[in-house]
């Protein structure tokens, strides 16, 4: 087993101290000409609320009576309508419901710390009054009024910060930029022309008419080229040097990292803050037939995988033609709000876990403290802190101050959580003593009273095998994304996870993947407390002939059972998975899952 020791808290305090220095000092550098933002305000505020409203939100998913399952504000360009009848529809599209003082207050009861709204999204129109284009909400519809001037304006009463989506590349009404090859020819754009006329004025009006904003999202780079995406940044921090750009300007030019729509990085990558984007239900703009809300427990559970890895989660709502924010979305994000109002120092101005994996949950610090956020409270209520070498000085609910008892058992102190404890996701702050030393612990605890314990791409800890992402789509746009242990071609490569048996006990170990044709067939085997457990790959799904992998097809994935194990003492033991024969990759690995059996 690999330990490394760090002296958390020392090292926490000096990392603090040292960016604060460097921090000022960078504010003093700064000459007019190298701009430097502050991102640390980004990167403390952990919760934001992206807003996805347009024309489109009118629509629905819906056009000619027929339904566009999926993501509603790709409408225009799924259905394939012409620019001159889709600017006609705007004269339907009046929110008179709209309230923005209302919405903030949503915003507010959640914990938000910053609203991202569009502004204007691929199909060209813009929320604001533009004088730009005609095709906006304050010329072209019978609301004629500017939504982002109240809300700006709302959200800066309530302390949050505001950010305005644009999509820079994508435009579906101008001939000049990107997305609508079915009415202009792309060999005829001009993009330089479309940035010069359309993109570059309307983000001066956007970041001249609204005071400070924070975050110009902008999305979907294409192939922008990189001196087109610098001539957009440096235009942004022209206009408000402390404006934030999202990673989604390309080139690597963003002031923090994004991920993929819907994906939380398996490890996160470099020190850059960076921002998970997931929405409330499948679609981002309102639609008629996506009841797929999450519920208050999924969305704890999506904030505290973000967060615990370091991370922002921004969950976007997509209020209707109207104005109103769909009712499961308002009443998720207040009790997701009623959860922080109690648990929120565990969240806000946290910083990633500096433990090994724990089965029970997720970890944000501070430096002297750790946060245990209980997702799945083990019966007996004992929380396992795998690498905390030092006994900590004090453990409590932080919604209640009930003091816990801290208990060290052989190498391990767990913290006990008492079974009573009802509140929903429960969190617990420990004081860690001054001289706190932390072994990052790489072997994943398994024990009966978590019901054994899940192995994944991130708790690898030898072998060579490789990071196989896949991105696959339900519904048009709705992106599911999946980590799993790919690279393994040969019998010389394997998945290794190092685990820690807690008690003697008996586990059945099921591997859960998902195979195409080729992948099946082909044999591996699992090797664990020395024994070898071989299995044949099964096919999953349905492919065409050819076809490894469909970017558009649901990937299935299987539980294939392929050992029962019995440990007759707690210890220490390795498990690998590998091919039996070279071939292609073995399958497409999510998961080992070590269950108890009893
Ligand atoms: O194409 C857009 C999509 O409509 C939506 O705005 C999402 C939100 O992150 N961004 C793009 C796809 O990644």
């Amino acid at each position: 087993m690999i330990r490394r020791l760090f002296h958390a808290v020392l090292v926490a305090v000096f990392v603090a101290a040292i960016s604060f220095l460097s921090a000022c000092e960078a504010s003093e550098q700064a000459s007019a000409e190298e701009v430097v933002t502050d991102v640390e305000w980004f990167r403390d505020a952990k919760f934001g609320m992206f807003i996805h409203w347009g024309m489109s939100s009118q629509l629905g998913g819906i056009w000619d009576g027929k339904r566009y399952y999926g993501i509603t504000e790709w409408l225009m360009r799924r259905a394939k309508i012409p620019s001159a009848e889709y600017k006609a529809k705007s004269v339907e599209f009046n929110p008179v419901e709209y309230d923005a003082a209302e919405w903030v207050a949503v915003a507010k009861a959640a914990g938000v710390r910053y609203i991202v709204i569009t502004a204007k999204h691929h199909d060209g129109f813009a929320m604001f009054d533009s004088a730009v284009s005609d095709f906006d909400i304050v010329d072209a519809t019978p609301y004629g009024e500017d939504p982002l001037k109240a809300l700006t304006e709302e959200a800066r009463k309530a302390g949050i910060r505001i950010g305005f989506y644009y999509s820079q590349y994508q435009d579906w009404t101008e001939k000049d930029a990107a997305g609508n090859e079915w009415e202009f020819d792309p060999d005829d754009r001009n993009f330089d022309r479309y940035l010069a006329e359309k993109a570059m004025p309307q983000l001066e009006e956007l970041l001249t008419n609204y005071g400070p904003i924070d975050i110009i999202w902008f999305d979907t780079p294409g192939d922008l080229s990189k001196e087109n995406a610098e001539q957009l940044r440096a235009w942004v921090k022209e206009l408000q040097p402390n404006c934030l750009v999202s990673d989604r300007i390309g080139h690597d030019l963003g002031d923090y990292k994004g991920y993929n729509d819907g994906e939380i990085p398996a490890v996160a990558e470099g020190e850059r803050p960076w921002e998970a984007i997931f929405t409330h239900n499948d679609s981002w703009g309102f639609s008629y037939f996506d009841y797929n809300f999450k519920s208050t427990s999924e969305v704890l559970e999506l904030l505290i995988s973000t967060v615990s890895k370091g991370g922002n989660l921004m969950l976007n709502i997509g209020p209707d033609g109207l104005g109103r924010i769909p009712a499961p979305s308002a009443a998720t994000f207040r009790s997701v709000g009623e959860w922080l109002k109690v648990n929120g120092e565990a969240v806000y101005g946290t910083s990633a876990s500096p433990l090994g994996k724990v089965p029970w949950g997720g970890i944000t610090a501070r430096p002297g403290k750790l946060y245990l956020h209980v997702l799945h409270p083990p019966a007996d209520g004992m929380l396992i802190l795998p690498g905390l070498a030092t006994k900590p000085d004090a453990a409590r609910v932080l919604a209640t101050g009930e003091k816990l008892k801290v208990r060290r058992d052989g190498g391990d102190i767990f913290v006990e959580l008492p079974a009573s404890e009802g509140s929903s996701v429960p969190v617990v702050a420990v004081d860690l003593a001054a001289d706190t030393a932390i072994e990052v612990d790489d072997a994943t605890a398994v024990s009966a009273r978590y019901d054994g314990a899940r192995l994944q791409f991130e708790d690898l800890d030898g072998g060579d095998a490789e990071l196989a992402k896949y991105r696959t789509m339900h519904y048009f746009g709705d992106w599911k994304h999946y980590h799993t242990v790919g690279g393994l071609t040969s019998p010389a490569n394997s998945a290794t996870w190092n685990l820690r048996v807690l008690e003697p006990g008996t586990y059945k170990i099921v591997l859960n993947y998902s195979a195409s044709k080729e992948q099946a067939g082909q044999e591996g085997v699992l090797t664990i407390a020395g024994r070898d457990f071989y299995f044949k790959v099964l096919e999953t799904g349905e492919l065409s002939e050819g076809e490894a992998f469909s970017p558009r097809k649901p990937l299935m994935f299987l539980d294939h059972p392929v050992a029962v194990v019995h440990f007759d003492q707690a210890g220490d033991y390795e498990l690998t998975v590998r091919p039996e024969v070279a071939n292609t990759s073995l399958a497409k690995l999510l998961f080992v899952d070590i269950r108890l059996h009893d």
